[in-house]
């Protein structure tokens, strides 16, 4: 069951790998809500620590510097440093963006491991891998290439054919070859320590039944993983990129990126304490149950489907091994998004990419923010076009939104020397609008506390209905010839609705939101004060009313559609297959 009024949320999002920009798909499946919850909390005066930062080893990041002709530490940098500033500009509003690269991480997700390796949690394990005896390395799955067995594909990886999309193992590969010396690889034995998931299953099957209230998605793929039985999984890596295993003789091995990661939140939130007060005390109150064993804090990882199975039972696992720590209370992950009828793709530059949308339309954060959110992938796969996009920014916030406020504003100005104007005696009409705006702000809240953030945006934009229509139903510009008095009442009560429109569509819009509250003079950011008649006294002064949201043209919408177009014939030159591809989706390395 869900934790009821817990006193703390620690909330954590994806930690990406820092091997390429961030794009709408990640934001649309992660990010985005997890900043709408985030902002949410706080201004319900919650105690929230949102954190996250970028995934820094694995098999994915040193594949990208062999394709870049750069060092691993050289493409973790220049990602790192490109993410952060993108998300910054989105307003993700991130307690803490850290690095797994960092020396705390290292430390505590080595402690970790030796805490579960001196309690024998470990099973000890000789396997035969595949090995390059020129490079002198053991290979992931990826550094081997042979002819996949189903389409004859001489360039199939040892994990997937990236032309028929047939998921492989790199013993099904024909004659097999290694990628980093072109030598034929050898089996050889290696020695790794295996998480017992099998012994485990009971355990992790429990806590994932007692939440029946998870997402659906989110349930099935746990269900299936469990339904197949769980194995033991390999924790150490031979490879020369990551966190060195913190035991005697095992020069060559790593921590498995996957063991290491989630973990990386713990090191996060330490960081931010770090940087914050000098010293990371204090940390445990975000991870750890309290000194009775009751769990207090509520833990939230917003990921992407493509991370269920590490978030909800692989690390739960090691959790539950550690004994110490929380376990989550939700696991909101979203399903993806697709790109004008295709699957996202980094490889195939198939995607709308965060840094190039932040210079190509400058000052749209909120617009993506709100398209991303009204078109995301919570239930099911969902699909990001430009001229959605385009719509939904034209019609509906400036033609609905911004059309409101703007009007609100405009009015005032006009009809009411740009003061916030008193409220005489309340019609029937005037009574009916105040009770629906009151019963709002629960309605918008209760939608995002269970993780739809779509249906929050639906309410918020219905709020902003209800002002047009109050305006429309009144009709203040025809009033104020017979009865300026009544326009008061009208415009304090439109302005009222706008106040509160600031409030609570800052999750979403927090730029926007800024602004009304700038213009408006509203200085409660506070949720519990959304829906109140009297959010703004009579008499404060209306600034100037600069337009939320403009209307995007064509040809700014077809200079997009074009640039994908080009990504488009750039891949058949290159002779990519538009299969999808699974080194995306990042199953296990
Ligand atoms: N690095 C992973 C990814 O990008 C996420 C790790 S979350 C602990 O899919």
């Amino acid at each position: 069951m869900a934790i009821i009024d817990p006193k703390r949320y620690t909330v954590t999002a994806a930690l990406i790998y820092a091997n390429g920009p961030i794009h709408i798909g990640h934001l649309a499946g992660c990010y985005v809500p997890a900043d709408i919850y985030v902002r949410y909390l706080r201004s319900n005066g919650k105690d929230v620590a949102f954190i996250s930062g970028t995934d820094e080893h694995g098999v994915p990041i040193t594949i990208r510097a062999k394709k870049e002709g750069l060092t691993p530490q050289q493409v973790v940098d220049k990602y790192y440093t490109q993410i952060d500033e993108s998300f910054k500009q989105l307003g993700i509003s991130f307690d803490i963006y850290s690095r797994t690269s960092k020396k705390i991480h290292h430390e505590t997700s080595q402690e970790i491991f030796k805490d579960l390796y001196d309690k024998g949690v470990f099973i000890e394990e000789t396997t035969e891998q595949y090995y390059d005896e020129t490079a002198q390395q053991f290979l992931a799955d990826r550094y081997i290439v042979g002819t996949c067995p189903v389409c004859a594909n001489p360039n199939a990886y040892g994990d997937q054919c990236e032309r028929c999309g047939s998921a492989l193992s790199p013993t099904e590969l024909i004659e097999p070859h290694s990628m980093l010396s072109g030598a034929k690889p050898v089996m050889r034995p290696t020695t790794n320590w295996f998480l017992p998931l099998d012994t485990l299953q009971p355990q992790v099957e429990k806590y994932v039944n007692s939440h029946p209230e998870w997402k659906t998605n989110v349930l099935g793929q746990c269900q299936s993983w469990l339904k197949e039985g769980l194995k033991p999984r390999a924790m150490t890596r031979d490879l020369d990129w990551g966190i060195p295993v913190p035991v005697p003789n095992t020069e060559g091995k790593v921590l498995y990126v996957w063991f290491e990661a989630p973990i990386g939140y713990i090191s996060a939130t330490k960081d931010w304490l770090i940087q914050k007060n000098g010293t990371d005390e204090g940390w445990k109150k975000w991870w750890q149950k309290n000194e009775n064993g009751a769990e207090e804090t509520k833990l939230v990882h917003f990921i992407g489907k493509d991370n269920i199975v590490f978030h909800c039972i692989i690390f739960p696992a090691t959790i539950i091994a550690e004994g110490n720590l929380v376990l989550a209370d939700n696991v909101p992950a979203n399903e993806f998004m697709n790109l004008e009828g295709d699957k996202i793709s980094t490889s195939r530059n198939w995607a709308v990419w965060l840094h190039e949308y932040l210079e190509e339309l400058p000052d749209k954060q909120d617009v993506l923010r709100y398209v991303l959110t009204a078109s995301a992938p919570e239930t099911k796969d969902s699909e990001f076009t430009w001229k959605d996009f385009q719509t939904r920014n034209n019609s509906e916030l400036v033609g609905i939104f911004g059309n409101f406020i703007n009007r609100a504003v405009v009015l005032t100005q006009k009809f009411c020397d740009s003061k916030v104007p008193a409220a005489g005696e309340l019609t029937e009409t005037d009574q009916a609008v105040l009770d629906e705006l009151a019963a709002f702000p629960a309605k918008i809240g209760d939608a995002m506390e269970n993780y739809r953030f779509r249906e929050a945006l639906t309410f918020i934009m219905d709020l902003a209905r209800l002002g047009n229509k109050y305006l429309a139903d009144t009709q203040p510009w025809h009033v104020i010839k017979t009865d300026p008095e009544r326009v008061n009442t009208i415009m304090n009560i439109a302005l009222q609705i706008s106040a509160s429109l600031s409030i609570v569509s800052e999750p979403v819009l927090p730029f926007t939101a800024e602004k009304i509250q700038k213009q408006l003079g509203v200085t409660s950011k506070n949720w519990l004060d959304a829906g109140k008649p009297d959010l703004l006294e009579a008499g404060q002064p209306i600034s100037e009313a600069g337009l939320l949201f403009e209307k995007i043209e064509d040809h700014v919408i077809e200079k997009q559609i074009q640039k994908l177009h080009d990504a488009k014939r750039a891949n058949e030159l290159e002779g990519k297959v538009v299969a999808p591809v699974k080194a995306e989706i990042q199953y296990d390395d």
